[in-house]
């Protein structure tokens, strides 16, 4: 190839590079990713979006019904925010680990992105080593297995490459991609997941962290953001980020946090006091902070949603900076996080929402296009 055309083409080819990827800063037109961080970070302070898992999918007495929603029939509109779960995408399954279609999924997250909302995924994984274990296995090390070098390493880019086409297909008809949260080894800090703290070592959680979202950018999934969500065994920032894969990678500082939201006073107070870490990092590095999960799971205290989720949301500036806080899935009336109408909690529920600052979809969309 002759010096010229070649000079050409790599310019061609970094270009087509840059307008895709989210480098912020850098002169391109930008992504719908980087939209949706800025809009993300002009709420800091002032709002905090409400989320549910699985909103669209099914809720207490029904499945796949089209535009129905618990947080709909309880408070009156849709939660701002949606979160979907990819477990079982990694074994080429049709249905994720909850009997979700994936292409019912693709079909509401872009639904929610028509409609002005925000998606985020989480992925609960097979075992790359034993396929026949789901996440919540916890009997043998596989971090280090499917590292690169490891011997699981192949079987384990085969799992990437099923999530990774996933992505790829998350697109409006018009075949425009559209952005999303991606939260992968969530929970890292627990020693409930494969890729818990007991059968892996921070450093391994780093590099796997690390090749997860390199493996995407690499191969063309690059509209998203990033959020890195330990769960709650962290008492200051640095315990925080003992398993943070860098600055570089991650847009969203995330915590879950079930367990403090209901053990009383005092876990609310350690609830409190994990969000202001969180915020308070989020703001030193330029970032967005959230509650990326939580929750009362059959909501047994009647009044959790403002004493509990809203109380901490409230608490003080710091919390007042977390821009979103979602809650888990309504599966049955064994499991579930959003108050069906006639639950006991109901009122509270619709009392936590109405607050000025805790916003579901109109709320969102009012804001976004008169900024
Ligand atoms: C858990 C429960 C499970 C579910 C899993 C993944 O918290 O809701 O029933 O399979 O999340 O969504």
């Amino acid at each position: 190839m002759k010096t010229a055309s070649f000079i050409i083409l790599v310019s061609i080819l970094l270009l087509s590079g840059c307008a895709n990827k989210s480098v912020r800063g850098v002169a391109t037109e930008k992504s719908s990713a980087e939209v949706l961080f800025e809009n993300l970070k002009s709420i800091v302070g002032k709002a905090t979006l409400f989320g549910h898992q699985d909103d669209l999918a099914y809720g207490i007495g029904w499945k796949y019904v089209e535009g129905e929603s618990d947080v709909k029939r309880t408070a009156g509109d849709y939660p701002a925010l949606f979160g979907w779960e990819l477990g079982g995408i990694e074994l080429g399954n049709p249905v994720n680990l909850d009997s979700v279609p994936f292409h019912k999924m693709r079909e509401f997250a872009v639904w929610v992105h028509k409609n002005g909302g925000v998606n985020t995924f989480s992925w609960h994984p097979f075992s790359a080593v034993d396929e026949s274990k789901s996440s919540w296995v916890v009997d043998e090390e596989v971090v280090r297995h499917i590292l690169p070098g490891g011997s699981h390493h192949t079987v384990f880019i085969q799992h990437l490459d099923k999530m990774v086409g996933f992505f790829k297909e998350l697109k409006t008809e018009e075949g425009e991609m559209i952005p999303f949260i991606f939260r992968p080894w969530h929970e890292m800090d627990g020693g409930w997941f494969w890729w818990g703290v007991d059968l892996t070592t921070p450093q391994e959680m780093i590099v796997l962290f690390r090749f997860t979202i390199e493996y995407m950018h690499e191969n063309g999934v690059t509209n998203f953001l990033v959020a890195y969500s330990p769960d709650r065994h962290f008492n200051n920032e640095a315990e925080y980020l003992t398993w943070y894969p860098g600055d570089d990678l991650v847009d969203v500082i995330g915590v879950d946090n079930y367990y403090d939201m209901r053990s009383g006073e005092q876990g609310l107070q350690d609830a409190i006091h994990k969000l202001e870490i969180v915020a308070r990092y989020a703001e030193k590095t330029g970032k967005v902070a959230a509650f990326t999960e939580t929750g009362l799971d059959r909501i047994t205290e009647m009044d959790w949603y403002t004493a509990k989720l809203g109380a901490a949301l409230n608490a003080n500036e710091w919390t007042r900076k977390i821009v979103y806080a979602m809650v888990w899935r309504n599966h049955d009336l064994t499991h579930f996080y959003v108050p069906h109408p006639e639950h006991p909690a109901a009122n509270d529920f619709r009392s936590f929402l109405n607050q000025n600052q805790i916003w579901l979809l109109n709320d969102w969309n009012n804001f976004v296009t008169n900024k």
